[in-house]
């Protein structure tokens, strides 16, 4: 049984199925993890989220950005852009199935004998593993639920920037949506940026530092993560695994074997 951890695919679906190929994947024996943003950009999320769907067990994939986004879409609470070439996916007769299934996956996801985590963004230095499981649990058991769709409408707001934690409800909740799903840098005081998605080299002497370069209560757990293209993978520190190798992007979709550490990549194809 192999593992292999996936980079954000958004629609790339040529290209996953290519790396899988490449490693011989197969469904019974080796698991797929993703560390979301399975859709939008690229020009086949449909068949991303019916290949997600039609593995089982094997897929191990956590929320991203993006596939809470759908759900937005979805409901009607936000409008497509055509950028997001979603259009076959929004028409598609299996998508009450997709919505059931992105619904009913984790914001992380952990393999306690590797000590390893899985996140879309990464996770909040402030935050130990019980406050991660917790605060995750608390949003996936709203996501799963009749009212999930208040907690998305409000999604939009980019507050409250720092974790407090005192605060209730849906202020709480998406502190965690937040920092599990769209941080990039943090101000030195550990608020959240919102704003910035350049690389970290290009914004020395701005007051804000990438979310993996403050001491964590995690520093000795293995973290794996997308969301962040402009990294191209490189994160100077071997616990911290940035898989997001910018594919829509025209880049690499990059697969990480997790009982071997080796990266394999696949070039955007035309
Ligand atoms: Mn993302």
């Amino acid at each position: 049984m192999a593992r292999y951890f996936v980079g954000d695919i958004q629609g790339c679906y040529e290209e996953l199925m290519r790396l899988l190929l490449r490693v011989d994947f197969h469904p019974s024996r080796d698991e797929l993890w993703a560390v979301g943003d399975l859709v939008a950009r690229g020009p086949e999320s449909h068949k991303v989220l019916g290949f997600f769907t039609s593995l089982g067990d094997a897929a191990k994939a956590v929320l991203g950005n993006h596939d809470l986004h759908l759900l937005a879409i979805q409901a009607g609470l936000k409008r497509p852009k055509p950028s997001d070439k979603l259009k076959k996916l929004l028409e598609s007769k299996h998508l009450p199935g997709f919505i059931h299934w992105v619904r009913h996956q984790p914001l992380m996801r952990e393999l306690p004998e590797h000590k390893l985590i899985m996140t879309h963004a990464g996770v909040p230095p402030q935050w130990d593993l019980p406050t991660l499981r917790e605060e995750a649990s608390e949003v996936n058991k709203v996501l799963m639920s009749d009212t999930y769709l208040d907690l998305i409408g409000s999604m939009y707001t980019e507050e409250p920037e720092s974790w407090d934690p005192d605060a209730s409800g849906f202020l709480r909740h998406r502190y965690c949506i937040d920092a599990l799903t769209r941080m990039r840098f943090l101000y030195l005081d550990g608020r959240l940026d919102f704003a910035c998605k350049k690389p970290p080299a290009d914004c020395e002497g701005l007051a804000l530092k990438p979310w993996f370069e403050f001491p964590s209560k995690l520093d000795d757990f293995t973290l794996v993560f997308g969301h962040w293209a402009a990294l191209m993978g490189k994160t100077d520190n071997p616990r911290r695994i940035a898989l997001d190798t910018g594919c829509c992007w025209g880049e690499d979709l990059t697969l990480w074997h997790l009982e071997t550490g080796e990266k394999i990549t696949q070039k955007k194809l035309k």
